[in-house]
């Protein structure tokens, strides 16, 4: 029998902000943008599972080669008592493949999500008995601390997937001076990074052919019209992804090929022929660009591993 999951909850005070206001927000700027968090409602979750798996979308698969690959020297480098610290916690293989070869004594899940948060870890309590399960409901793009009874004498952190891409430069050097703020010294940081590569290699893998991500993007006008009171008609609109080579990410749009005026929650929007409502950027890096942000926010890149055509890249930062 499992032991129960030791939730803690760290919601800031003032939590977050409602889809209304983010849309509303969102839709005045100048130029239309939403913050990618939007995407994940329960549809949103699935259908992002479901890119993961695209022939195109060679991250997910790749990250996991990599990480079976290198599983017993991340074990090494975080030594015997190490535990294992997740951010955005849980669902993924790819930190089973880390339970495995590092057999930490306790686990830390940290999600801003609390569903999802707790159903996941509840899954790892019950497949992993002996490993002491917590939860943290917090948002770790702020400060953030390791909560009392999670013993984090040695904790690993593992940020995989990168979702560091879904931030700017600027905030991605906040979030991991945050991340080096919470860890003691010792500690490391095990961190999934996208790569710069040709642009055909990156556009298809945000244009797959099946229609999962154009699916994934215009689920968040979906979202505005079930969630929102709005006569938005997503299929108005239609998903566009390009590599944006001088600021290196990819950018997701929603573009609307004919002018058109759209109502949400009373207001009114205009969109020109053409205008688009920008809703993610996904930074890629190189191995050494990479480095020498880390760098930059106080930690020691001491290893970092890639797949044979250097699509991904895993790097061991320590504190
Ligand atoms: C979860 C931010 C890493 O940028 O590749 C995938 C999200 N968007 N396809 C990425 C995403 C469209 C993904 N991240």
């Amino acid at each position: 029998m499992a032991l129960a999951v030791r939730f803690h909850d760290q919601r800031p005070e003032d939590a977050e902000r409602s889809l209304r206001e983010e849309v509303l927000a969102g839709f005045a700027g100048q130029p239309k943008a939403t913050p990618p968090k939007l995407f994940y409602d329960r549809r949103g979750s699935e259908l992002f599972e479901r890119i993961c798996r695209q022939p195109e979308y060679y991250p997910t698969r790749t990250e996991e080669l990599i990480l079976a690959r290198a599983a017993h020297d991340i074990a090494d480098l975080a030594g015997q008592d190490a535990s294992l610290v997740e951010l955005g916690s849980g669902a993924s293989r790819k930190v089973r493949l880390l339970l495995e070869a590092m057999q930490p004594a306790s686990y830390l899940g940290i999600d801003l999500s609390e569903d999802f948060l707790r159903a996941s870890t509840q899954r790892l309590a019950s497949d992993y008995p002996a490993l002491e399960v917590h939860a943290a409901c917090a948002d770790f793009s702020r400060p953030l601390t390791l909560p009392d009874g999670f013993d984090g004498a040695h904790p690993l952190a593992f940020f995989p997937g990168s979702s560091i891409g879904n931030f700017d430069p600027p905030q991605a050097l906040a979030l991991l001076a945050n991340l080096h703020e919470l860890l003691p010294e010792g500690g490391g940081l095990l961190i999934g990074v996208d790569l710069v590569k040709e642009r055909e290699v990156l556009e298809a893998a945000y244009n797959d052919r099946a229609g999962v991500t154009a699916a994934f993007n215009l689920n968040l006008l979906e979202r505005v019209r079930r969630e929102l009171d709005s006569d938005i008609e997503p299929h108005q609109f239609v998903h566009r992804a390009f590599f944006n080579e001088a600021a290196s990410r990819i950018e997701m749009h929603l573009v609307s090929p004919r002018a058109q005026e759209v109502a949400i929650e009373g207001e009114r929007f205009r969109f020109t022929a053409g205008e688009s409502l920008h809703t993610e950027n996904s930074y890629k890096y190189s191995l050494e660009g990479f480095r020498e942000l880390a760098g930059r926010a106080g930690f020691r890149p001491l290893t970092q591993w890639t797949d044979p055509q250097a699509l991904f890249s895993v790097h061991y930062l320590q504190r």
